[in-house]
């Protein structure tokens, strides 16, 4: 059999050179929970058949301690599969799932592997806000992502341009602000011309969280407050400054929400029924970008300021909102997360800080004693362009490339040992990616190389690691899925002049757009 086509690399493989030929139908047995499980993760795209049997299957699944998320696996006459938790067996079955698609579809190589991740948080974002991702296309993200032994979808639900979490209290929040009249950027700088919207239900959500959880993930929800929320502010004009449109262009916007006591009253409403839907424990409150002249210029804001005994006046109203989220949030079992501003805002000891400005925001939070998830811009963003070439579809101004991703080290100027370092994190921003195929694109391989990275820790054998990630290009193309060669995009992920034209002002250095 062929070197398999780990991704992620396993930790240890002893590999005796044999074949496990598999039956049409396999039985597994072990626990009825982990039965669905391999069910899951294995079914779709197998053409396996799998059915529970109450002993000795031919996949055996058993209790078996090892660290979190880590799995044994025997495969010899029949298979052992050994793990401490669900998320072993999904670990596992994602591993199962690779060696199956590296030869033949029914045959296995007899080998024995210990694997167990370097992180607890191998998390992807998703901007559902700036555009809007179709449910069904979630449920298949989330089965890609547990493929890649990820753990964590953080879903960025809602922004200035969206608001996509319905609120059953207060429903012109998806009425109003879950659409748009048209977008524009800078190849379109009077509007495309085309409604842009969508929103999930309470009850889509619930499904979406069920299903993750099946796979090893937990959604992590974010709503952003206090700026980005011009959604927000479109449906309730009173909780600014008076009038405001769901945002049609995208940037860091002047309207932000007054923090008198009816915002908050409306903020607790939205949270409260947000923790009804995604029962993660950590809950993202978002805090960036919120600029502050909308209360300088209030009267009203400086009143409330004054009222809340803010020493600095204005200025101290994000830190107080910070605040009261923490306690409220910890008040009912759960832990906030923010994006790095909200080191400049107090935060609680407990709340943990997104690191997204670069790596030196990780050290100085670890510094502060907060846990801390790596998300350096300069990275993990995949929403950047992946090369200067003039074909690539559009993304955000700035280039990163895979070589870039591969040659990361997320232990830069970082003690490896710190507890505190959860994990790492990819983004998947929107502005420039209005639909799932383009966000697949922009997504592999960097996000699998991410994956590697999480569960492995740094890249050290760059040439090895590339003749891997080739055979996985490979692997996800035959599968169907949108991803981009390591040399360029194909001719028909191209940018073009239509819908993935590249935005003249954000074209990477050295590029043209298709020298239009
Ligand atoms: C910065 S990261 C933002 C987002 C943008 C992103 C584009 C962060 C907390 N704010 O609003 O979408 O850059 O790359």
């Amino acid at each position: 059999m062929p070197d398999p086509t780990l991704m992620p690399r396993v930790h240890r493989l002893d590999d005796d050179g044999g074949t496990l030929q598999l039956p049409p139908r396999v039985s597994v047995s072990g626990p009825v929970t982990w039965f669905d499980a391999l069910q899951d993760v294995l079914t779709p795209g197998t053409g396996l058949r799998f059915h529970h049997v109450p002993e000795r299957g031919m996949i055996r699944l058993v209790q078996q301690d090892t660290a979190p998320d880590g799995y044994e696996l025997r495969i010899g006459d029949d298979v052992t599969v050994g793990a401490h938790d669900l998320g072993g067996i999904v670990g596992a079955c994602a591993t199962l799932r690779n060696l199956l698609a590296t030869g033949e579809r029914d045959q296995l190589p007899t080998c024995r592997i210990t694997d167990s991740p370097r992180f607890a948080w191998r998390g992807v974002h998703l901007d559902v806000a700036r555009h809007f991702m179709p449910l069904p296309w979630l449920f298949w993200f989330v089965d890609q992502a547990a493929h890649l032994k990820l753990n964590r979808l953080h879903l960025h639900l809602t922004d200035d341009q969206g608001w996509r979490f319905e609120v059953k209290a207060h429903p012109r929040l998806t009425e109003a602000g879950s659409w748009r009249p048209f977008t524009q950027n800078p190849a379109w700088p009077d509007g495309d011309g085309t409604p842009h919207g969508g929103y999930y239900t309470q009850e889509q959500l619930r499904a979406l969280v069920a299903h993750a959880a099946a796979r090893n993930i937990t959604v992590v929800p974010e709503i952003d407050v206090p700026g980005h929320v011009r959604a927000l502010l479109a449906a309730y004009p009173h909780l600014g400054t008076g009038k405001a449109e769901v945002a049609t262009g995208f940037g860091v916007l002047p309207e932000v929400l007054e923090l008198h006591d009816e915002s908050v009253a409306v903020i607790e409403d939205i949270f409260t029924e947000l923790l009804e839907v995604f029962d993660s424990e950590w809950i993202h409150i978002g805090g960036d970008e919120c600029p502050r002249d909308q209360w300088r210029a209030s009267e009203r804001m400086h009143q409330v300021a004054a009222a809340r005994g803010l020493e600095d006046g204005v200025e101290g109203l994000q830190r107080w909102l910070t605040g009261h989220l923490q306690s409220w949030l910890a008040e009912r079992g759960r832990r906030a997360i923010g994006w790095d501003e909200i080191l400049e805002t107090g935060p609680q000891p407990q709340t943990i800080v997104m690191a997204w400005r670069d790596q030196s925001v990780g050290r100085t939070a670890l510094e502060a004693g907060h846990d801390v998830i790596l998300a350096p811009t300069q990275i993990t963003y995949l929403d950047h362009y992946q090369s200067d070439q003039a074909g690539e579809p559009s993304g955000q101004i700035g280039v990163v490339t895979w070589q870039d991703v591969m040659a990361w080290d997320p232990f830069d100027g970082l003690d490896p040992a710190t507890p505190h370092l959860l994990g790492i994190q990819a983004q998947l921003w929107s502005e420039y990616i209005s639909d799932p195929r383009h966000l697949e694109y922009m997504a592999f391989p960097r996000l699998s190389i991410l994956a590697e990275i999480a569960w492995n820790g740094p890249i050290e054998d760059p040439e090895r690691f590339t003749a891997l990630l080739r055979r996985h290009v490979a692997q996800l193309e035959a599968e169907g899925i949108n991803v981009r060669p390591l040399e360029g995009p194909r001719p028909w992920q191209e940018a073009g002049t239509g819908p993935r034209a590249r935005p003249l002002e954000s074209m990477p250095e050295g590029g043209s757009p298709a020298d239009a």
